[in-house]
């Protein structure tokens, strides 16, 4: 056998069924799997049961030791194959990864082969059916081979070290170059044929042998992932794991199997997927675990690692340079901030001894800022040191201030804002990041202003100056400077969605979130994977929850939700929604003949809304959806015009316009519309998807219809629910736009048919409202009586 594949596991059970599948797709097949368990909880039998035959696959469970080091030796022991390839349990590859690693083993005999490792989020279905197609997002995720060190104290965010790009080799191994051995041109004999063969052979490997051993034995990166590697290699050197070490135990072996190593070959087609984990609070990858020893035991791992290879060595150097780079990236920049004085003293003076003791060579390939610093460090000059890293942040902070007016703003909310006093009757509002006046923030405002007049100064954020707001108020722009300088100073913040990372939770400040409906879609802490999101996103949304005060919940449902989905443990309002009061004003009647009248809809159709949600795999950049309208509105036109219109509404994050032409008279495009609240009054249908406008529009009782012609992806591939679509919804599912047009011809029976349904829903979810949420809520939060 080829390959063995070792996986060791600790946990998280659905990235591994990801990692399993992916390596059941591969198209090499001459391989064993050995899965090391390393004290596991989740039961894992089903997955054994599904895999272990077609993956070859033996499990193994680890006793007295624990951790990735020792469950990798373990594997090592068990290892049958010629190569050795290790693949980390929340990872997964290409279909030809294998192949090509194999393939290019085949010609030249190496002992080590690299891939490519890409960093993603995603899980592997989305990944696959994504990613791959979208070119940009492609093109987004590092293609650049994450150097572990880098992740020392987790400091993730300083990005990827150029120096990781100084790879083994750069030479167009890939490419074979065959252009000499065209032998098969002419008719040769059999042993000719494999004399010309063997010479090739034998060709590329002095070929390789020379330029890898000579001048390019390096470190590609600091991680044992998607090298194969021979296992008479590892075996006729006893290399293994340093079961010590808990986070650096990569470094010390790659170097022995680098050091014994003489051919190497690069595959940059073999990918290999390095999954982060977005959920780093409830499951931290290895490099996201913040660990008081992590210091300690990377210095620990670099001693251990330079005493295992001739110190006058190429590799020695690698690794030197790496630890000159985890300072200059890492350690430097952290000084500044760190309370923590062990960094600026012991550590500083354990750093400071490996660099003076380094080959000068190496200090001397580092140039400009670095060498400055590295020249500091040596000295023991702690202050010139932060004045170095101080002096270049300044320099890049600077030139973001004045080429970048957000960075502007920001910097001043930080810097001169917030050090000015906080006003106690200020509030801020905002709804959907300023797209519009609308919503839950709306309601409450309006509450506010009515019921205290001038007690309160409000501010509005909001991209549109000429929106009609009405009462005293301050319009804002998001992001501009008078947008910084209110959030510093107000107490009260009113807001449907989430604040920018960067805004701070003042001493007596109150954090009102509305949220922005009850929750179908499975919700950060409740989702596996966030498609559309940042990696960072559950950790952000984790922290910027903690600043809420209050959270609106439209239902004892919604709660429930909102507890586990945002880990919300602070006071919940179960007033019903702010934003549902409108649904039970006893002049909604005239409010929607008003409104029909501004909008230019005919007074004498009824009227059908299409209202759906977003897609999370179907967008341009972050924060733009695409939406590809699947009603034929020609057809509605024709057999529904003489008694309805449509009514359009595409969701806030959709950036395509949808086409109306031809059919202007019939289909009214009200995406732009502030309010879906003011427009479900004059809607006597609704057609929604996923979209939480049904929970809201449930409150009006009127019938519903769910266009769910992509259910299947968006339930199990990219969302989940939290109810069961077939069986909880009060209207029919329809999955084609002649079934969307029946449905409306036969309206009566099937309102009739939903009856009983329909009562059930709006009990669960429509109870608190009673057209007084906002009353409620603004009395709770703002207790204007008693201040
Ligand atoms: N909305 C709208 N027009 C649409 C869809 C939605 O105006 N075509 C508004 C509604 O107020 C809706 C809100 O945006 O309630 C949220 O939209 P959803 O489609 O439910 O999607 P999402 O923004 O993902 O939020 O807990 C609720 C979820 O987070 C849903």
């Amino acid at each position: 056998m080829k390959v063995s594949v070792i996986i060791p596991f600790h946990y998280g059970i659905a990235f591994l069924e990801d990692c399993l599948i992916s390596l059941r797709e591969q198209n090499y097949r001459d391989l064993e799997t050995i899965l090391v368990c390393d004290h596991i909880e989740e039961n894992i039998d089903v997955l054994v049961a599904e895999f272990g035959q077609d993956l070859n696959m033996s499990v193994y469970h680890l006793d007295e030791t624990t951790g990735v080091a020792a469950a990798r030796n373990l594997g090592l022991d068990k290892a049958q194959g010629e190569y050795i390839y290790f693949l980390d349990s929340d990872d997964y590859l290409y279909i030809d990864t294998l192949a090509l690693l194999v393939e290019s083993t085949i010609d030249t005999d190496a002992d080590i082969v690299y891939g490519k490792k890409k960093r993603s989020w995603f899980k592997r279905s989305v990944y696959m059916s994504t990613v791959m197609e979208n070119a940009d997002e492609e093109n987004a995720e590092s293609d650049e081979d994450n150097n572990a060190f880098e992740d020392a104290e987790s400091n993730a965010e300083n990005g990827n070290e150029s120096e990781s790009k100084s790879s083994i080799d750069d030479d167009n191994s890939d490419e074979d170059d065959d252009s000499a051995d065209d032998e098969n041109e002419v008719e040769l004999s059999e042993e000719e044929l494999m004399a010309a063969e063997e010479r090739r052979i034998r060709r590329k490997r002095e070929r390789a042998h020379h330029t890898m051993v000579t001048t390019r034995k390096g470190i590609r990166n600091v991680s044992v992932l998607n090298i194969l590697m021979k296992r008479s290699v590892i075996e006729e050197n006893n290399i293994r794991f340093n079961e010590k070490f808990k986070f650096y135990s990569d470094l010390s072996f790659l170097v022995q199997v680098l050091e014994y190593a003489q051919i190497f070959e690069k595959k940059m087609r073999a990918v290999y997927i390095k999954r982060k984990h977005n959920d780093s609070i409830n499951m931290p990858a290895l490099s996201q675990i913040k660990d008081p020893g992590k210091f300690d035991e990377y210095i620990e791992a670099y001693y251990y690692t330079i005493s295992l290879i001739p110190e006058d060595s190429t590799l020695r150097r690698r690794v030197d340079r790496k630890i000159i780079n985890y300072y200059v990236k890492t350690f430097a920049p952290k000084l500044r901030r760190s309370t923590n004085d062990a960094w600026r003293t012991e550590r500083f003076e354990i750093l400071r001894k490996i660099v003076n003791n380094m080959d000068p060579s190496v200090i001397k390939m580092q140039k400009g800022y670095r060498k400055r610093l590295v020249k500091a460090l040596m000295k023991g000059d702690l202050k010139k040191s932060q004045r170095l890293v101080n002096w270049d942040l300044g320099k890049k902070k600077f030139k973001k201030i004045i080429t970048n007016k957000r960075a502007l703003a920001k910097f001043l909310y930080i810097h001169s804002f917030l050090k000015k006093p906080m006003m106690e009757n200020w509030v801020i509002c905002e709804s959907f990041f300023g797209k519009s006046y609308s919503d839950s923030p709306k309601y409450i405002y309006e509450y506010l202003s009515k019921t205290y007049p001038g007690k309160y100064k409000f501010i509005w954020v909001i991209n549109n100056k000429k929106s009609d707001i009405p009462y005293p108020h301050k319009k804002v722009k998001r992001f501009s400077i008078r947008y910084a300088y209110y959030l510093a100073r107000c107490k009260y913040f009113v807001f449907n969605v989430r604040q920018p990372r960067w805004v701070r939770k003042r001493e007596g400040s109150i954090f009102l979130e509305t949220w922005h409906g009850t929750p179908l879609k499975r919700l950060v802490f409740d989702q596996d994977e966030v498609c559309g999101a940042s990696p960072q996103h559950k950790i952000q949304f984790y922290k910027d929850s903690r600043k809420w005060d209050y959270l609106v919940s439209a239902n004892y449902f919604s709660s429930d939700v909102f507890r586990s989905a945002f880990m919300f443990d602070k006071e919940m309002l179960e007033f019903g929604y702010p934003r549902n009061d409108i649904l039970y004003a006893t002049d909604k009647e005239e409010k929607a003949i008003s409104l029909k009248k501004k909008l230019g809809i005919p007074l004498d159709k009824k009227t059908v809304l299409y209202a759906p949600t977003w897609r999370d795999d179907e967008f341009y950049g972050s924060g733009q959806y695409k939406f590809e309208l699947k009603l034929d509105l020609r057809k509605m036109k024709q057999e529904l015009g003489d008694e309805y219109v449509v009514l359009l509404r595409t969701h806030y994050y959709i950036a395509d316009s949808l086409d109306t032409t031809g059919v202007e008279d019939f289909a009214f495009n009200l995406s732009k519309y502030d309010d879906i609240a003011e427009i479900y009054l004059i809607s006597d249908i609704l057609i929604t998807d996923y979209s939480s406008v049904f929970f809201d529009y449930a409150n009006l009782q009127r019938p519903m219809l769910f266009f769910t012609y992509d259910l299947e992806k968006y339930r199990d591939v990219l969302r989940g629910f939290y109810i069961d679509m077939l069986e909880e919804v009060p209207g029919p599912l329809l999955f084609t736009s002649d079934e969307v047009l029946e449905a409306i011809k036969n309206i009566d029976k099937i309102e009739r048919e939903y009856r009983d349904r329909y009562r059930v829903f709006y009990d669960k979810f429509c109870s608190l409202d009673d057209g007084h949420a906002s009353e409620h809520v603004a009395e709770t939060v703002f207790n204007p009586k008693n201040n």
